[in-house]
């Protein structure tokens, strides 16, 4: 069959562009087939030299970095809601997104169809994980009974999708925040009905999580914020925030669901304030209310740059405070001040990213999920392929680079001189306990002026860093 997709707007079919030399830029002829894109097969590693547009230069899964397998530290996640679900449309402008496979189709029927798109996706791919939100893959019924039906059906069918591919679920969650009846929040709604629904959701969301044998959970307060304090209780809001995720916890307990709970700070976006506003305030949170114990964090690096941090900056909060748990990789355009979940291509970025994360012994039960769309520009299904393809190698280069730093020491030597002044004399006694403010006092009477300081040398470590790069 020809092209048969329709749009509402722009062009009938991309099988238009000009043609060129160079693989990428060929017209690519969509059919209605068995397969939703029978123009790609498996990707594979072909390394560096590779020209093929649809091949990994630097994701090689079995190649070992510092003892294990670049499959095994990166544990790349495919997300439903972009991949299956983006349309490209934006505040000013309608779907752009061609994707045949949902051509005319809608609610139930739209569900069902894209579960084996997804899959033949992320098998083609080689994402060894999906992550998703309940309406992301069924949608919103009349009612919450008709929503866990319909819900139930779609699982079934992921299910058979999991045992079939060998895919599996990185983390399940529920979306709290396109419904009307979120207004106001969920969780921190100032409306108890609208708390009680969400506890439902989640409920069921975190069972079929577990049915599926979800490895995580995660907490992402969609509208939990306010728009102005004008309204707004804060105190009384955080409260019943923390109520919600201590009911979370019994009742995993209760259905003994093993995976790793994960909060997803945001500092804006859609409320003006969100409570979950970066890695410290959630970790104040947790303390603050007994939950510490039962959540990590899964960083979000558009989010870490709507807070004013870089994703590093994230990572080693988190790290430092043993909670780093997931990454939901992207990135921002500093340019543009919101949410942009654009897919990782900075080569800093991922260095830096994976020298924090060999630094705290790996992502355990997390991993490196795609929270990232497309451009409203790249309306074409084999754009979701590049996208992956980069944002996967960009990754993966990234572990190299970080762990040929860690090889050589350089760097690790400099960090380690630098605070060398602790490691013994009045420095080891200060870290001991050993020597409080009038012991500090008889030491610098007796010295008279502290020893001499040295240069930070950022200049030199930037050129360092250069040169593995
Ligand atoms: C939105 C969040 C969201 C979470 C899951 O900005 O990143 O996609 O990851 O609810
Ligand atoms: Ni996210
Ligand atoms: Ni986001």
């Amino acid at each position: 069959m020809g092209c048969v997709f329709r749009l509402t707007n722009g062009p009938k079919c991309p099988g238009t562009v000009a043609p060129t030399q160079h693989p990428s830029l060929q017209p690519i002829r969509y059919r209605m087939s068995k397969a939703a894109f029978p123009d790609v097969s498996q990707i594979k590693f072909e390394g560096p030299k590779s020209d093929n547009p649809l091949a990994f230069q630097y994701y090689n899964a079995e190649e070992v970095i510092e003892g294990k397998t670049m499959k095994d530290h990166l544990r790349f996640s495919t997300v439903y809601w972009h991949t299956m679900c983006g349309s490209g449309a934006d505040m000013f402008g309608s779907p752009t997104a061609v994707r045949p496979w949902d051509d005319g189709l809608s609610g139930m029927d739209q569900a069902r169809a894209r579960v084996p798109v997804f899959f033949e996706f992320c098998e083609k791919l080689g994402t060894p994980f999906y992550a998703f939100h309940d309406r992301d893959i069924a949608p919103h019924g009349a009612s919450l009974k008709e929503s866990n039906a319909w819900l139930d059906e779609i699982v079934k069918l992921l299910k058979q999708g999991q045992d079939s591919t060998g895919l599996k679920l990185l983390w399940g969650t529920a979306q709290l925040f396109v419904h009307p009846r979120f207004m106001h929040g969920a969780a921190t709604s100032c409306n108890a009905d609208v708390f009680a629904f969400a506890a439902a959701q989640v409920k069921k969301a975190m069972e079929v999580t577990h049915e599926l044998g979800g490895e995580g959970y995660t907490f992402w307060g969609g509208r939990e914020g306010y728009s102005t304090l004008w309204n707004t209780d804060m105190k009384r809001e955080l409260d019943h925030l923390a109520k919600f995720l201590h009911m979370a916890v019994d009742y995993k307990k209760e259905i003994g669901f093993k995976g790793q709970f994960y909060i997803e700070p945001k500092p804006k976006e859609p409320t003006k304030h969100q409570y979950d506003s970066d890695a410290a305030a959630c970790l104040n949170f947790l303390r603050e209310y007994g939950l510490l114990e039962h959540f990590k964090l899964n960083l979000e690096t558009n989010h870490a740059t709507l807070a004013g941090h870089t994703m590093q900056h994230e990572m080693e909060v988190a790290g430092a405070a043993g909670a780093l748990g997931s990454m939901d990789a992207n990135t921002g355009d500093l340019l543009l001040g919101w949410d942009t979940d654009q897919f990782p291509t900075d080569l800093y970025m991922t260095t830096q990213c994976m020298l924090s994360m060999l630094k705290y012994g790996g992502l355990k039960t997390g991993g490196v999920n795609f929270d990232a769309k497309v451009r409203r520009e790249s309306f074409e299904p084999i754009d979701l392929f590049y996208a992956h393809i980069g944002g996967m190698d960009a990754f993966a280069r990234g572990l190299k680079i970080a762990a040929a730093i860690r090889a050589d020491g350089k760097l690790d030597g400099f960090l380690k001189q630098r605070y060398s002044s602790w490691d013994s004399g009045i420095g080891a006694e200060i870290e001991a306990g050993k020597a409080g403010f009038k012991e500090l006092e008889a030491y610098m009477l007796e010295k008279g002026e502290a020893n001499a300081n040295v240069s930070g040398r950022q200049e030199f470590l930037e050129n360092l860093i250069n040169r593995y790069i």
